[in-house]
């Protein structure tokens, strides 16, 4: 009898057990690591020869290189706003690219990743470039600035409002500006000067850095920004000690949840401009401050993945590397990134880039790592950012409103190399059609090359059609001469959109 008993006991602790594995394994950690204007050629693991990112690499060459892998959009608001709420951007009027000063473009009643996270039982935070607006209009950066990224999903939000090159430029702590001196009140406005402030349109002589096409509003650290600030003086930030401040932010967090699952959002501002290396890295790359700060992201993500790696997290943590959008030379700021290029080719043999319905706007590197699960493979999957919450629902096996998400979480873990059938890509409004090798871009009123950035837009006043496999370049237009192929995504597109 006593030994029956026993006999029980340790049957019900072995299932006990048998279920608490489970249960870990099924929440292993997450961590998204998202760059700003990173090209899908700027890595060495997807054949840049002249930079060198071997810890990039080790994300792509260890874990799953994806080749087809897009953000929703060709700049920075829209594509987050996808990756955060699986909704595509094109729906929403407001998901475009913001003032620091816009409210918040997501409602608190929205599906968000971090919200499915939270359901799942998951600590989840967001260090980095926020960019999807804050508040409800007409913030008061002097107080509890809400809604903001706590109110969507994130437990903790160490972040930056909008971009590197807007005001204001300081940190902002689960709602609240660090470091503000509350004699020293901070002001923002997109509309006009404050009185008696240099501008870099007036005041040339003070700015370090020279701004190219608009960044020529407030100066803060000797760099002129697009929007206006006042006051706020020991809560700015120092550009140079961005890349270090933030991993500091990312590493705590890291040790501070180890013993929960977490989510963990880390969005790096590099290489979006002003580019301002640390000292460390000033002419490490031969290529000017965009080489630099790309190797300066590198190490940035190297330290990162040691400390996962020191607390003994790496098996059980997921990491997905991506980008917002496509790359960009000469995006603002006059900082030899077109005069040092050399041979580097950011977007590859993709065409187009930053802001553009050609690929290099939208299609970006794009790995998924997890030491000891996924094994190391090359996968051509059709696979979006915008997809991430579906897969990810489906890791930790909670429901979710999915919306344009779609689950592809075998692909995402290498067991399928089946992805998307289709996908609607925007840039600036406009939106192009993606399935099986094939994209067609309808026929759009503007202008072929943007005047700021000597990109090409992808515009014309002609269907393009293009085959992707056998021109990757998209340098043969086969509307033309393939109208059966056109009038196909045509239709299924139109579908998709609605119309
Ligand atoms: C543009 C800025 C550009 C960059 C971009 C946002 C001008 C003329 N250009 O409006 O410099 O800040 O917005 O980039 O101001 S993104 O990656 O955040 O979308
Ligand atoms: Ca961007």
């Amino acid at each position: 009898m006593v030994l029956k008993k026993s006999i029980l006991v340790l049957l019900f602790s072995v299932l006990l057990f048998t279920n608490y594995v489970n249960g870990q394994s099924n929440k292993p950690n997450v961590v998204v690591i998202y760059l700003d204007d990173l090209g899908y050629g700027d890595l060495s693991a997807y054949g840049a020869t002249e930079l060198n990112t071997p810890n990039m690499d080790v994300l792509a060459n260890k874990g799953i290189k994806f080749t087809n892998g897009y953000a929703t959009s060709a700049t920075c608001t829209p594509s987050r706003f996808g990756l955060l709420t699986g909704v595509y951007p094109w729906r929403n009027k407001k998901a475009k690219i913001l003032p620091g000063s816009a409210p918040l473009i997501i409602t608190t009643k929205q599906e968000t990743l971090p919200k499915m996270f939270k359901r799942a039982g998951y600590q989840t935070a967001i260090v980095g470039k926020w960019h999807l607006g804050l508040g409800a209009g007409n913030v008061d950066w002097n107080a509890h600035i809400t809604p903001g990224p706590n109110e969507v999903g994130f437990d903790e939000a160490y972040i930056l409002a909008a971009t590197q090159d807007r005001t204001p430029t300081v940190y902002i702590k689960n709602g609240r500006v660090d470091g503000l001196d509350p004699k020293d009140p901070i002001f923002v406005s997109y509309k006009k000067n404050f009185e008696g402030e240099p501008t870099g349109k007036d005041n040339p002589e003070l700015t370090t850095m020279k701004w190219h096409h608009g960044h020529n509003n407030s100066i803060v650290n000797g760099i002129p920004r697009i929007g206006y600030m006042k006051g706020g003086e020991a809560a700015k930030w120092s550009d140079v000690d961005m890349a270090d401040h933030f991993l500091v932010k990312a590493q705590e967090y890291v040790k501070n949840h180890k013993k929960e699952p977490f989510f963990l959002y880390y969005a790096l501002q590099q290489p979006h401009v002003p580019r301002t290396p640390h000292p460390r890295f000033v002419g490490k790359s031969g290529m000017g401050p965009r080489g630099d700060v790309i190797l300066e992201a590198d190490w940035v993500i190297g330290q990162f993945m040691k400390t996962l790696k020191d607390e003994g997290l790496l098996e059980n943590t997921l990491i997905i590397f991506s980008s917002d959008n496509g790359p960009v030379l000469q995006d603002g700021y006059y900082d030899n990134a077109i005069e040092k290029l050399g041979k580097h080719t950011p977007a590859g043999k993709l065409r187009g880039g930053k802001y553009s319905l050609f690929d290099a706007g939208t299609r970006v590197p794009f790995m998924v790592y997890w030491k000891g699960t996924v094994k190391p493979q090359v996968s051509n999957a059709l696979v979006c950012q915008i997809d991430l919450l579906a897969s990810l629902a489906s890791l930790t096996g909670v429901d979710a409103d999915v919306n344009d998400s779609e689950d592809i979480l075998s692909t995402l873990l290498g067991k399928s190399k089946k992805g998307r059938k289709s996908l609607v890509l925007e840039a600036g409004s406009k939106t192009s059609y993606r399935t099986g090798d094939w994209v067609m871009i309808p026929p759009y009123k503007g202008i072929a090359v943007s005047k700021n950035t000597s990109l090409e837009t992808g515009i014309s006043q002609e269907y393009q059609l293009y085959n992707l496999k056998k021109d990757v370049s998209e340098e043969h237009n086969l509307a033309k001469s393939n109208p059966k192929m056109l009038k196909k995504l045509l239709a299924e597109f139109e579908e998709i959109r609605g119309k």
